[in-house]
């Protein structure tokens, strides 16, 4: 049986940064995100008799085998949840420009957790869709919803209780995230890697959790009262207290790149300046700017006369997980 799915990446407000079981990805915080419009995977399952191995297909290559391992232990997760006996041929298509410095993963692991569920004829429940795209990769748990998304870490050893959940719905608040591209290098630690190390060994990693905590409940209140300015000075402070556990970590490291903090600097300025916008950063150098609509154009036009700037791509809160004709 065949299905096709399609799903949008996600924009973390409150970060995802460290695991408890690193087998179920099971993580030591609750992270809040939005998803966006913009940059999604398409991907089809077909469960087939026929086949003695998985297959994958990315943008119509065979991946190598490192990929299709990742794959393949995901696909075996569904068949052990499904009792689907067969192998699967996947297809997937990445609408996400890497340059630009949002995790495919995401997008990747919910299409091809939706696809492949569905492809079982089996029933699930979103919360399950949840729950099984986790294992894919962490912050696919979000990109099930569409909206303003928070993945509740749970504490469950089995992770029975750690699935995303919806909280404000795609059309509810009219925020623009702007992505603003400073280099296409890859970067030199990988976010699995690099939550790993610092859970181990940054001395920080204590006041990360409890910072976490205390900024998830200011982004929520935030969220409920559509109150830009403290979701703003949330999420930007959030943003920084991640990456500050990487600088305590052992070796330390650090995703910014000068280009990344000349954005910050700037985003800062345009502040001072009477223009509200706020900037948070992932685990690379490309910066995320979220404003409000009507400042939107003159800070595009501010932001595009900065050097280091490459390209900015502007985006809008986007959906959860579709269901395509195959
Ligand atoms: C996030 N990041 O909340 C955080 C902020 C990066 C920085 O989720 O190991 O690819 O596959 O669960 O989801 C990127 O990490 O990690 C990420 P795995 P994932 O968006």
């Amino acid at each position: 049986m065949r299905a096709k799915a399609r799903a949008y990446t996600n924009i973390a407000l409150i970060k995802y940064w460290g695991k408890r079981d690193e087998t179920l990805f099971l993580p030591t915080n609750n992270s809040l995100s939005m998803t966006l419009d913009r940059f999604y995977t398409e991907t089809s399952v077909d469960f087939d008799a026929t086949l003695n191995q998985d297959q994958f297909f990315l943008d119509g290559h065979q991946v190598d085998h490192q990929e299709m391992k990742k794959i393949s232990t995901f696909l075996t997760k569904v068949r052990s949840f499904t009792g689907e006996g067969r192998f699967a041929r996947v297809d997937s298509v990445n609408h996400v420009p890497i340059a630009a410095g949002f995790a495919s993963s995401a997008s990747g692991f919910a299409a091809l957790a939706a696809a492949a569920m569905k492809a079982t004829g089996t029933d699930f429940s979103k919360r399950e869709l949840s729950q099984i795209a986790r294992q894919g990769s962490g912050s696919a748990s979000r990109s099930i919803y569409g909206g303003f998304v928070e993945w509740q870490k749970g504490v469950e050893d089995d992770g029975s209780d750690c699935y995303a959940v919806p909280i404000l719905d795609q059309d509810a608040w009219d925020l623009r995230i702007l992505s603003i591209e400073v280099t296409h290098e890859v970067k030199k630690v990988l976010s699995r890697e690099g939550m790993k190390r610092t859970v181990e060994t940054s001395p920080f990693f204590e006041g990360w959790l409890q910072a976490a905590a205390a900024d998830l409940m200011e982004a929520k209140q935030a969220i409920s009262d559509r109150d830009f300015t403290l979701l703003g000075e949330t999420l930007e402070r959030n943003a920084l207290r991640m990456h500050a556990t990487t600088l305590g970590a052992n070796p330390p490291f650090m995703y910014w790149q000068s280009s990344t903090v000349k954005v910050m600097e700037a985003i800062q300025a345009l502040r001072m300046e009477g223009l509200e916008a706020y900037f948070t950063i992932d685990a690379g150098p490309n910066v995320k700017v979220v404003c409000q609509p009507e400042d939107e154009q003159q800070l595009l036009s501010a932001l595009n006369k900065l050097a280091v700037v490459k390209h900015i791509y502007a985006c809008r809160i986007g959906p959860g997980v579709t269901y395509l004709d195959v």
